[in-house]
This record gives structure tokens, sequence and C-alpha cells, in this order.
């Protein structure tokens, strides 16, 4: 009589440890690897001065990672800021959800390139080497686009229609 109730708890141990395995290699997400990918990243042509911001867009298609540092050869210094109800304030790590993107764009969240080591005109690339906990360092090619450039303003391609 006692033996039945153990024996039936291994049983089902065992069936949940092989479940877990399953699972990493599906897509579920949680369980396996993050699949980060940066998009639209581009970087406003600073006008003058020593200093300019950045932007882009991770989508992740896996598990949860977190954005740790940022940095580039044209700048000394490569900070993480957050922008709440106008007040910007610097980051020391941002969460890249499971499944979901994290935004870096105008008004929001952007990285700032500080004691630039040269300034970045429109039409160049600048590397930019994404630090992430999971996934490594993903090196990215920001576009420099005009200082006004802000591709979530040009969506509905109404300056565009006139070409
Ligand atoms: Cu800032």
């Amino acid at each position: 009589m006692r033996r039945t109730p153990l024996a039936l708890g291994a049983v089902v141990l065992a069936s949940g440890l092989a479940l877990t395995a399953c699972g990493g290699s599906s897509s579920d997400g949680s369980a396996g690897e993050p699949e980060v990918k940066v998009e639209g990243a581009f970087i406003p042509a600073p006008a003058s001065g020593d200093m300019a911001a950045g932007f882009f867009v991770v989508h992740n298609a896996g598990a949860a990672d977190t954005l740790t540092s940022v940095s580039s050869g044209i700048a000394g210094d490569v900070t993480m800021h957050s922008t709440k109800g106008g007040v910007m304030k610097e980051q020391d790590s941002f969460a890249v959800p499971a499944d979901g993107d994290l935004d870096f764009e105008r008004g929001g969240n952007h990285l700032m390139f500080e004691n630039l080591k040269q300034l970045p005109k429109e039409g160049e690339k600048v590397t930019v080497k994404l630090h992430f906990a999971k996934s490594g360092t993903v090196s990215v090619a920001f576009p420099v686009k005009a200082a006004t450039y802000n591709p979530s303003s040009d969506s509905s391609h109404a300056s565009h229609s006139s070409q």
C-alpha cells in the first residue's frame, strides 16, 4: 500500500524532467536562448559639439536578455538613457523582453555618444557594439542620418508622395 504513491511520484518526476528537456529545444522562448536582432539603427548627425545620440530597436524572438553596455570607436563613452515625462536618466542596463522589443527611439530611450573622437557626418556609418548579458556582443553599423531624421514620423510616407 505504501509503495504505490512513491512509484507514482517517481513516474511523475521522470516525465517532468523529460518535458523540461524538450522545452529547451522548442520555440517556447523562456527556457531557450535569446535571439536578438537589431534594426532601424541610426545616428542623427550632430550639428556641432562633442556629443551625438543613437537610436535602434532590438527584436528578440527568444528568451529574455539584458543590454548591459554599448561601446563605439568614435566615442570615449557611450551611455544609455531613458526618458520618462521629459526627464532623461542614465541607466546601467535595459531589459530585453522575451519574444518582444526593446525600443530606443526619439523621445524615449536613447544612446549618448560622449567625448567624440570624430564628428559623425551624414552618409557615414558608425560601428557600434551592443553588449548583451546572454547574446554577447552584437556589432551594428549605424548609418548617420540628417539631424532631423525620425523613422516613426516618416512611416506615413506623406513626405515621399511628391517624388
Ligand atoms: Cu540622454
